[in-house]
């Protein structure tokens, strides 16, 4: 595909993907969501990138869904706007490899649903984060009615979708919401060290640990934890057998 408003960048074997549509801060259109599905697709078909990294161009990571293009839509294309982006983010959550938030401004609405689809988020300090769908008599149609209470847990969730109040990375990093939080200058280079860290971990294991930690949360603990002995033994005479040498021979693992 064309792209026009992503850039994908390989870096050994981690993808960068830059939403650059900076006038707009961003905003998701459905040219966004098509170029997403189509980059998610490009680097799942990359056997060697082993971590994919989003973040956005300028001042904002996302300022929402694109609110011109939302504008004329009828209830039924609203509801196709809102599935085709829930299926882009699960897709986000179902790509077999690790996928990381870079969020170097606002996440609004559906940017930080977008970010929500990432299994986690590194922030500037100069960040913002709300789900202001409310100001505009709207509810969230990306599914942070789901993913952002089972993040956060239901009270801060329903603060920040009901008041829309607009909060800080510091205090995104408090209720959860991000995992850590960087000065600006360093959000790229500390991203790609994190990246390269977990790249350079077990492939198959990393895999894995994000399959069965997905599944698990959506399913009972029993269910999960079934998965994952299963999971755990078939990496016995396979990737964990190198590992379990390598340490015991005081080697690097050759995986
Ligand atoms: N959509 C379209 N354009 C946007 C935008 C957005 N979400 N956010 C900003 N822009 C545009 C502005 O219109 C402006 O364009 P020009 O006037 O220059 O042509 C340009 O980006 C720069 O924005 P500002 O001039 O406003 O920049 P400031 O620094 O002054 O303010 C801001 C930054 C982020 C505080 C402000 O732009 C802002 O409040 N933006 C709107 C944020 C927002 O409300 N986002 C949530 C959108 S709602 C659903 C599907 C999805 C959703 C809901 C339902 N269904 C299908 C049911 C999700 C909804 C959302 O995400």
């Amino acid at each position: 595909m064309d792209y026009e408003i992503l850039k994908i960048e390989l870096t050994g074997d981690i993808a960068l993907v830059t939403i650059s549509r900076p006038k707009a801060l961003n905003a998701l259109n459905t040219r966004f969501f098509e170029e997403m599905a189509a980059a998610i697709k490009e680097v799942s078909e990359k056997q060697d990138v082993k971590v994919m990294i989003i973040t956005g161009e300028g001042k904002a990571f996302v300022a929402g869904a694109d609110i011109a293009e939302m504008v004329d839509k009828d209830q039924q294309q609203g509801t196709e706007f809102s599935k085709m982006g829930q299926k882009v983010f699960s897709s986000l959550e179902k790509m077999e490899i690790p996928v990381i938030a870079a969020i170097n401004g606002f996440a609004l609405g559906g940017g930080l649903e977008l970010a929500m689809g990432c299994d986690f988020r590194i922030a500037s300090s100069k960040a913002k984060f709300g789900q202001p769908e409310v100001n505009l008599g709207m509810i969230p149609g990306y599914a942070a009615t789901q993913r952002l209470p089972r993040l956060v847990g239901l009270g801060d969730a329903l603060y920040l979708l009901l008041t829309a109040d607009m909060i800080n990375a510091q205090e995104a990093l408090r209720i959860g919401l991000v995992q850590k939080v960087v000065e600006p200058e360093e959000l790229m280079d500390k991203v790609m060290e994190i990246a390269k860290t977990i790249a350079s971990k077990g492939p198959k294991a990393i895999r894995k640990v994000k399959y069965v930690s997905r599944q698990g949360m959506l399913s009972d603990f029993d269910s999960g934890s079934s998965l994952e002995s299963e999971e755990f033994g078939s990496l016995f005479k396979n990737e964990g057998e190198e590992g379990m040498r390598a340490f015991l021979e005081k080697r690097k693992p050759n995986w």
